[in-house]
């Protein structure tokens, strides 16, 4: 569920090696255990990865070069130093495109709604801007999807919470066409099925009420982040984020049964 999770899943999924990394999940709804805070020495942010050796290394974008290097067959990242540099720089674009869709989905005040929604059409504007200048291929980056789609795709992927709480949607205009062509290809590609709209929307229904990272939203025992009910097993929750705040029993993370 977590979109630097991700990075790490389509990274291992394109070089073929999913099966050699040992993935432990989380649940970021409870305390971490003792043992992974022993680990991490206090840092609760994933993702962590743990080497053979037993060293801890985080931060995405740290271990997705990690795991590239470690399995150098078939490389995610470019090996030309000038195309390298043109994928690091845009990913160095996407700290502040994160920042622009979460800041909007959790905003609870709808005066700041327009501002904010311009805000992160900007984001997308300048990574169109990009893409004109510096993509050799007429889809992704280059001719396929490699390292700069692995790290922008969790994120398109996370933003359909703003589809649907927001109702954002890209303009249909020539300053979103290649940044379209780019995310709509990226959303599809076989190495980065690993979550689906249904699943993030169910999921983040507390981020639409301003509660990130699995925090309780006020009036409710359950974080729509827990394992348990299963989200296929829980309806589409209310799209209506500021004028409705859905109890646990309507977002089915307590059943009847157990509130009485
Ligand atoms: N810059 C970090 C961000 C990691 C991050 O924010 N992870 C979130 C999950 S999406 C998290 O673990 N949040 C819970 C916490 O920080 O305790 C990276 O790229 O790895």
């Amino acid at each position: 569920m977590c979109p630097f999770c991700q990075r790490l899943e389509i990274v291992l999924e394109l070089k073929g090696r999913r099966a050699d990394v040992d993935f432990h999940v989380v649940d970021i709804t409870r305390p971490r255990t003792p043992e992974l805070l022993a680990k991490t020495r206090g840092t609760t942010a994933m993702p962590i990865l743990e080497t053979t050796d037993g060293t801890v290394l985080r931060e995405s974008l740290v271990l997705m070069r990690y795991l590239d290097e470690l399995f150098p067959e078939r490389p995610v990242a470019r090996h030309d130093v000038t195309e390298r540099a043109i994928e690091n720089l845009m990913t160095s674009l996407e700290g502040p495109f994160v920042n622009a869709g979460y800041r909007l989905v959790l905003n609870q005040d709808l005066t700041k709604r327009q501002s904010l929604t311009e805000a992160l059409l900007a984001q997308y504007a300048a990574l169109d801007a990009y893409l004109v200048q510096f993509a050799k291929g007429d889809t992704f980056l280059f001719e396929s999807f490699g390292w700069a789609e692995a790290v922008f795709t969790p994120m398109f992927m996370r933003f359909w919470f703003l589809d649907y709480y927001e109702g954002f949607t890209l303009p249909d205009t020539e300053t979103f066409a290649r940044v379209r062509r780019f995310r709509d290809a990226c959303l599809e590609h076989p190495a980065a099925q690993q979550t689906s709209r249904e699943e993030i929307v169910k999921s983040y229904y507390d981020y639409a009420k301003g509660a990130g990272n699995g925090a309780l939203v006020a009036g409710r025992t359950r974080s729509s982040f827990v394992f348990e009910p299963h989200w296929r097993e829980r309806p589409w929750p209310p799209a209506d984020k500021y004028g409705h705040s859905a109890s646990d029993v309507e977002l089915g993370l307590t059943r009847v049964s157990e509130v009485r």
